[in-house]
């Protein structure tokens, strides 16, 4: 049994966002994750700790968190149920099951999927996998850091890093990883989309707040309610997090622009944070004063996201431009 189920992923130079942001910028290649997204990193760690002996794992997902738990619950040999919300395409269903998962769709929204998903654990005695609140996940999403950090080699250090940020798991693990390696004064870009803002609505109103509804296509980043560590984060002096908004066509631009590129493809989730690069944020945060200058490189983290294809980029281009 391998000791984890993440890949220590490549961390590619970007030339086309360096000429942008007028800095060195550094992908950290997460699309690239066995289940496709970073979200392996921290699920595997939890998976590998509390549900080795489990009778089946239960979680309830945008889509990735499920897509990790469901590729972590095979490697162990465990059943997995995944509980998606209706506004999960259907192809993220079918890759669930592909992966072997039991799939039940229930709710509109990520947040009533997650009561059911808490109502089997209870009444199934299933082991509840959260999707991005829970310290082992941080602890493993960490990993990406210190895999940067070796990557890049000693007294190279990144000016800002650049994530996604949905229900905060990601952000969470970031912070870890940061402090771990002696970053924790390295800024962090934080960004969402408008209409799944749950970490920008708690900062702006300086306490956890839970919105009234998920009107984004970036249903992965579709939590109501952000984790109170990543709010604490915010909070914390010793450390900068700005937290942006994009709009959705902004997001689907920088998927676009960054298939072109890069010749990859990541869902919304993910572009919204490529769209600070490619909307011109990063530069007008600079510009602003509000980021430093940048010495060092950028590094944005490629989250990655199962929740795209042809046909969904195709359907999401026809939604948003009316
Ligand atoms: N997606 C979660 C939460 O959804 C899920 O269930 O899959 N990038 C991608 C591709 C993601 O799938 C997610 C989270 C994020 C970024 C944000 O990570 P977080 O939730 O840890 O902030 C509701």
């Amino acid at each position: 049994m391998a000791k984890h189920f993440h890949l220590n992923t490549p961390l590619l130079e970007s030339v086309g966002m360096s000429k942008r942001v007028g800095t060195t910028v550094y992908l950290k290649m997460d699309n690239s994750q066995p289940s496709g997204s970073f979200k392996i990193r921290g699920i595997g760690n939890l998976c590998q700790q509390l549900a080795r002996k489990s009778k089946g794992v239960v979680c309830a997902s945008g889509g990735n968190a499920g897509m990790a738990a469901a590729y972590a619950a095979r490697q162990m040999g465990v059943p997995a149920t995944i509980v998606v919300p209706s506004s999960s395409p259907p192809l993220v269903v079918q890759r669930l099951q592909d992966q072997g998962a039991a799939v039940k769709i229930t709710g509109n929204v990520w947040d009533e999927a997650n009561a059911e998903a808490l109502r089997l654990a209870e009444t199934e005695g299933l082991t509840y996998v959260p999707p991005f609140d829970h310290p082992l996940l941080w602890q493993g999403h960490s990993s990406m850091i210190t895999e940067v950090a070796a990557s890049l080699g000693p007294g190279v250090r990144p000016g800002a890093v650049l994530v996604s940020v949905g229900g905060g798991g990601l952000l969470c693990g970031v912070v870890q990883g940061l402090k771990d390696v002696g970053w924790m004064d390295v800024p962090i870009i934080a960004m969402e989309t408008v209409g799944a803002n749950c970490f920008n609505a708690a900062v702006k109103a300086g306490k956890v707040v839970t919105l009234d509804d998920i009107t984004s296509e970036a249903k992965c980043l579709g939590a109501k309610t952000v984790c109170k560590k990543a709010f604490e984060y915010s909070q914390c002096s010793e450390l900068t997090i700005i937290s942006e908004l994009v709009t959705d066509q902004q997001a689907l631009q920088a998927i676009e622009t960054f298939l072109d590129e890069e010749r990859v493809l990541v869902e919304m989730a993910c572009g919204a944070g490529l769209a600070a690069v490619y909307s011109g944020l990063v530069r007008r945060l600079q510009d602003d004063g509000r980021l430093p200058t940048l010495l060092g490189p950028l590094l944005v983290v490629v989250c990655g996201g199962s929740s795209v294809d042809m046909k969904e980029l195709t359907s999401l281009k026809h939604k948003l431009q009316t």
